[in-house]
């Protein structure tokens, strides 16, 4: 009788120290699954720089700008200078807007960027922005324009050097 008892109380304690460990590591799972998910938006977060028209093409920022852009010379090795324009709807130079521009190359993310570099106002009301091209290969340029502290405008330029 004494026996069973016990072997009743064993069963007891195994049965309800079990339930602990196997919630634990199912939250554990969730708390993971949740972390992927934030990973997941995170990534959805990341702005996507949709690809622009090439040098010299009207390039359409909403629908109250457009800008057109350039360079000083054919991309190769060294620094690039791009020239942005920025005109109003009805064609005027405007120089109220923000330009930024990272440049990287797609094959190898995160080996050449700088972040996001400030542009330069020329004379002629022209945006300048040094990119430098440190590699052969693939290069991608990402524009961000900004109007009140706003992004307005993202976009990219991709070529081979
Ligand atoms: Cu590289």
């Amino acid at each position: 009788m004494k026996k069973w008892f016990f072997f009743i109380l064993f069963l007891l304690v195994i049965f309800l120290l079990w339930p602990p460990p196997y919630a634990e590591s199912q939250q554990k799972h969730k708390f993971k699954s949740g972390l992927d998910a934030s990973a997941a938006s995170g990534a959805d977060q990341t702005p996507a720089y949709p690809s622009m028209p090439g040098p010299g093409k009207k390039v359409s920022i909403g629908n109250e700008y457009y800008l057109i852009y350039g360079f000083d010379k054919k991309p190769k090795l060294g620094t690039l200078i791009m020239k942005v324009e920025i005109f109003t709807r009805e064609g005027k130079k405007d120089t109220s807007i923000e330009v930024k521009a990272d440049a990287g190359m797609p094959s190898m993310r995160g080996a050449h960027e700088t972040g996001d570099r400030p542009s330069k106002l020329s004379k002629k009301g022209d945006y300048l922005l040094p990119i430098d091209i440190v590699m052969p290969g693939d290069w991608e340029i990402r524009l961000t324009l900004l109007k009140e502290g706003k992004v307005i405008f993202r976009g990219s330029y991709q070529f081979d050097v």
